[in-house]
């Protein structure tokens, strides 16, 4: 008999379990030339493994040497699914963040006031890492342990997570969820009692048909994704893109919807209108697996092509034209779930009805839809359980956001500004790898937690803007120049992947790893970290899944069985599905059981003032959010964001291309910098479009200090998801500006 889904999840959750509560806290033997911990060892290798961390898409690479040990250039590794032997231009720029002579070169701890200014003087290593374990110690005696948390993007997540997991807090959280792919995971959660995860599961290499709503693949570059995407095109998949701007993938695609923004969840309640009324959805799979088709069948009745034409602007033969092509492509077709997905606050029910319509075609679990992924468990080394935290920062939501299944990184900022009502507000932050205030939107509540702690340690490789406020400052060596824990991805076969060092540390940089395990031993918790080398930590890892460092060293990427056999569901094959209904749930009882509406609804959102137009922004291929901007490869590609003006908008107010202006929001924020205006046909009206990332303040980036505006400095009106408290930034109205008050008067 054939495994169920159900038993699949089962079975890999047993496994785990099984594992680590046989793990006793061990100390295995120690590899044979074995090397100072945060050193590393023999580097005579010509060329070393590593996954890129320029982006979370982790693709698979080697790092080629020049003869004197320095680091030539980075290249794709062939076995890696994920890129496929090729990189993308940042993954081949991320050289660049190696050769940054900006980087933050040693310890600094603070001489003034929390200004952001980046006043510091240099510290040792072991008077900063003393300063830290002594502060956290004592805010852990006045306010406990559970006062305390991790905010973190990227490897090192790992470590500092033990590491905070250890000292007795459970609060440790990405801005990945809150700010972006959260209400997609709850959504898909609700539907199909599974979320999405990275890689998302998408069978784009075989697809028919391609939706993309509001995602850029292709200026949103995750690598392999992108490969599939030109592939499927050149086997004459169709591409329809939902967007309000002409997108590069808009350019490439059969239509292109236009669509007023704030306006998707009607036009894809009205595709589930033709799909359903015109008898096009999959019947077999509807009856066999769905929940709640009837009540969504009398549901979507209002909402015709017509009905939608006047919310969106999309004319009702193009839905019904569209619609029909999905159908024809049916299995194989995706309605893409999109990644930052935290737009309007009402993003939870948009990314819901995303799913519905997926199941409505069949598409979830067959192939050129949504294949089914296989993530293998690699033990971890061997560590003492986790003290249980007395609280966390889900007390100071007042039972709000009971569906987000990660912590959210807005929820700590929200639960460290002081309100008469909570007994314990988190009063430390440790910050890695996230330049929260061009990542939180609304900065000024940002500013409000931070200037409430009593203790901020930043942890970069870059002086971002975060680093200002920091109490400590501590510089992380580059990707290139450490161990990492392995990757370890879903796909259509599960891969592990290893990063090891090119070249010694610059300056005085350390690894993450190194950095958690020294302040673990400073705080006492040294037991968590009881490996001898990061090395040691690794081989035993890998000889858990019949693979070693030797091994590793050498291919790089290795992929591993699948514990599940199949990569589509067999037609007909009974399927439990992990929901409240064992069903794909079109009808959700999880949401009816929390209060929330169990069928997507359209709620209208606010239209921009009078000469305010929508903030738009996005991404370009040769830039992750805020921290490749300074990167003297990819700043060579492009050094600032330009704002798209539509040529209508653009005669009203006499904008050329190329003049500079500054951009005020709905709240009277003024962009710090000027921005170039781009006129150009491929933005709406209604709208402005920029990358986001730039326009970054610390003069300390001397490449990107002062060049472009920022979005999220504009980014002051936050709608609020209700479901999962995911922060919707698309709520903003811009206008153009051509001087500051205090110009004027100069
Ligand atoms: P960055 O702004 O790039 O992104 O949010 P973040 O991950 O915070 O900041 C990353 C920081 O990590 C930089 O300071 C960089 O120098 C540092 N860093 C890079 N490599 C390393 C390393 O190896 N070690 C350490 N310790 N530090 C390192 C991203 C988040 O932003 C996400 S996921 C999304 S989808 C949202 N996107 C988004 C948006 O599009 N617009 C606006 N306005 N806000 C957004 N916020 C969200
Ligand atoms: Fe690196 Fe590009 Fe892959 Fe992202 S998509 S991990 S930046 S190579």
């Amino acid at each position: 008999m054939s495994k169920t889904r159900r038993d699949f999840i089962k079975i890999s959750s047993l496994s785990a379990a099984g594992i680590f509560a046989g793990a006793k806290y061990l100390q295995s033997a120690i590899p044979g030339n074995a090397t100072k911990l945060g050193e590393i060892g023999n580097l005579n290798l010509n060329r070393t493994p590593t996954y890129c961390e320029v982006c979370f898409w982790k693709c698979a690479g080697w790092v080629h040497k020049n003869e004197d040990g320095t680091i030539k250039k980075i290249t794709g590794n062939d076995d890696d699914p994920n890129c496929n032997g090729r990189l993308c231009p940042r993954g081949t720029g991320g050289i660049g963040m190696y050769y940054d002579e900006d980087r933050l070169k040693t310890p600094l701890m603070r001489v003034t006031g929390k200004d952001g200014k980046q006043t510091y003087r240099e510290a040792s290593w072991d008077e900063a890492l003393d300063f830290i374990a002594k502060r956290m110690k004592e805010i852990k005696e006045k306010h406990g342990a559970e006062c305390t948390a991790l905010l973190t993007h990227g490897s090192g997540g790992h470590y500092f997570g033990s590491l905070i997991k250890a000292f007795g807090s459970g609060n440790v959280a990405a801005p990945s969820y809150a700010q972006c792919r959260g209400p997609r995971e709850v959504a898909f959660l609700a539907t199909f009692g599974e979320g999405l995860n990275s890689p998302e599961p998408t069978d784009i290499r075989d697809t028919r048909c391609l939706v993309l709503i509001g995602s850029h693949l292709g200026e949103n570059m995750h690598n392999g994704q992108v490969q599939e995407m030109s592939d499927a095109i050149d086997k004459g998949a169709t591409i329809i893109t939902v967007d309000p701007r002409f997108s590069t993938v808009a350019s490439k695609s059969k239509f292109w919807l236009p669509i007023k923004p704030a306006t998707d969840i009607a036009l894809l309640l009205s595709w589930m209108h033709e799909i359903i009324n015109n008898g096009w959805y999959d019947k077999k799979y509807i009856e066999k697996y769905a929940y709640g088709f009837e009540e969504l069948k009398d549901y979507i009745q209002p909402f015709t092509p017509e009905w939608a034409y006047g919310i969106t602007t999309i004319k009702p033969d193009q839905i019904r034209e569209t619609a029909r092509e999905m159908a024809n492509a049916a299995p194989a077709v995706i309605i893409h779930p999109g990644r930052h997905v935290t737009w309007y606050g009402d993003d939870t029910q948009r990314v819901r009805a995303m799913a519905i319509l997926n199941a409505l075609l069949g598409s979830w679990g067959r192939r050129g839809g949504f294949y089914i992924p296989d993530i293998t468990s690699v033990p971890k080394y061997p560590h003492p359980h986790f003290p249980e935290p007395a609280r966390d920062w889900r007390d100071a939501m007042g039972g709000k956001y009971k569906l987000a299944d990660l912590a959210l990184a807005s929820g700590v900022c929200d639960a460290t500004i002081p309100t008469p009502d909570l007994d314990c507000h988190i009063k430390a932050w440790i910050v890695n790898g996230t330049n929260l205030i061009m990542t939180l939107p609304d900065q000024r509540k940002t500013l409000d937690a931070i200037n409430s702690l009593e203790l901020m340690v930043v942890i970069d490789t870059m002086p971002a803007e975060i680093t200002g406020y920091a109490d400590v400052v501590l510089p992380e060596c580059t990707y290139l120049e450490r161990w990492d824990d392995l990757r370890i991805l879903q796909g259509r076969f599960p891969t592990i992947s290893l990063r090891m060092p090119a070249a010694q540390p610059k300056y005085n940089s350390k690894p993450g790893y190194w950095i958690a395990k020294e302040l673990a031993k400073k705080m006492g918790l040294g037991e968590y970290f009881a490996w001898n080398t990061f090395e040691e930590k690794l081989d035993w890892e890998l000889k858990q899944v019949n693979s070693s460092l030797e091994e590793m060293k050498k291919i790089g990427v290795k992929k591993l069985t699948r514990e599940y056999d199949d990569i589509y569901f067999n037609d007909g094959e009974d399927i439990e599905f992990n929901t409240n209904t064992g069903k794909i749930e079109l009808y959700s009882t999880a949401l009816e059981e929390e209060g929330f509406d169990p069928m997507p609804r359209y709620t209208p959102h606010q239209e921009p003032p009078e000469g305010f137009y929508h903030l738009n922004y996005g991404r370009a291929p040769m830039h992750t959010f805020s921290r490749t901007t300074n990167n003297p490869n990819l700043a060579d590609l492009m050094d600032e964001n330009v704002v798209w003006v539509n040529p209508k908008v653009a005669k009203e107010w006499g904008l050329e291309n190329g003049q500079e202006v500054y951009l005020e929001n709905q709240d009277g924020i003024i962009s710090d910098f000027k921005i170039k205006v781009r006129v150009t046909e491929r933005i709406r009206f209604d709208s402005v479009y920029m990358i986001h990332g730039f326009g970054h303040t610390n003069k300390k980036l001397t490449r990107t200090y002062g060049k472009g505006a920022s979005d999220s400095q504009l980014i002051t009106r936050v709608l609020t998801d209700p479901i999962m408290g995911g922060t919707g930034m698309r709520g903003n109205f811009v206008t153009f500006r051509f001087e500051k008050e205090s110009e004027a008067q100069s």
